[in-house]
């Protein structure tokens, strides 16, 4: 079994986030995402989610590629995941190219193209209007 992991905050669900998630489960069998959870995302990454933890968890668990759910709580879990997992590939989406090539020791990365239309930030901005 091939195992694939990705990372993300994945506030107001998109088919962007489906596009990446979709391609990523191409490259294995069984696809783990891993949800910045609302500290990580408020304290680490100063992004304040409009969806909470477990509601954006609920959304991304009833997609059809989407195998595990986990909590990512900081910038330094990704290497301990990949091991306790027994991660095949790393796939994010391109606008992180390079950031994570440290894990190529451990497993493959791949850096996928963004879907370039859509974002969270975006849509936001449409509502503002
Ligand atoms: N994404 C995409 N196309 C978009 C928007 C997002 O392919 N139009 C991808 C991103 O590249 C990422 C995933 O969807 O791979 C989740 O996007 P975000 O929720 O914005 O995640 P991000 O804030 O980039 O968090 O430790 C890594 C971080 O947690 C990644």
């Amino acid at each position: 079994m091939k195992r694939v992991i990705t990372y993300g905050t994945f506030d107001l669900l998109h088919y962007g986030h489906v596009n990446l998630l979709r391609r990523a489960k191409e490259y294995g069998d069984y696809l783990i995402v891993a949800i910045s959870t609302d500290e990580f995302n408020w304290n680490q990454k100063h992004k304040k989610c409009y969806f909470t933890y477990e509601q954006r968890k609920n959304l991304v668990e009833a997609i059809r590629y989407v195998d595990l759910v986990i909590p990512e709580e900081n910038w330094e879990q990704k290497l301990s995941d990949v091991k306790e997992f027994k991660i095949d590939t790393f796939v994010i989406g391109d606008d992180w190219k390079g950031k994570f090539d440290f894990l190529k020791d451990y497993c493959d990365v791949v850096y996928l193209p963004r879907t370039p239309e859509i974002s969270t930030t975006q849509i936001k901005n449409e509502l503002k209007k």
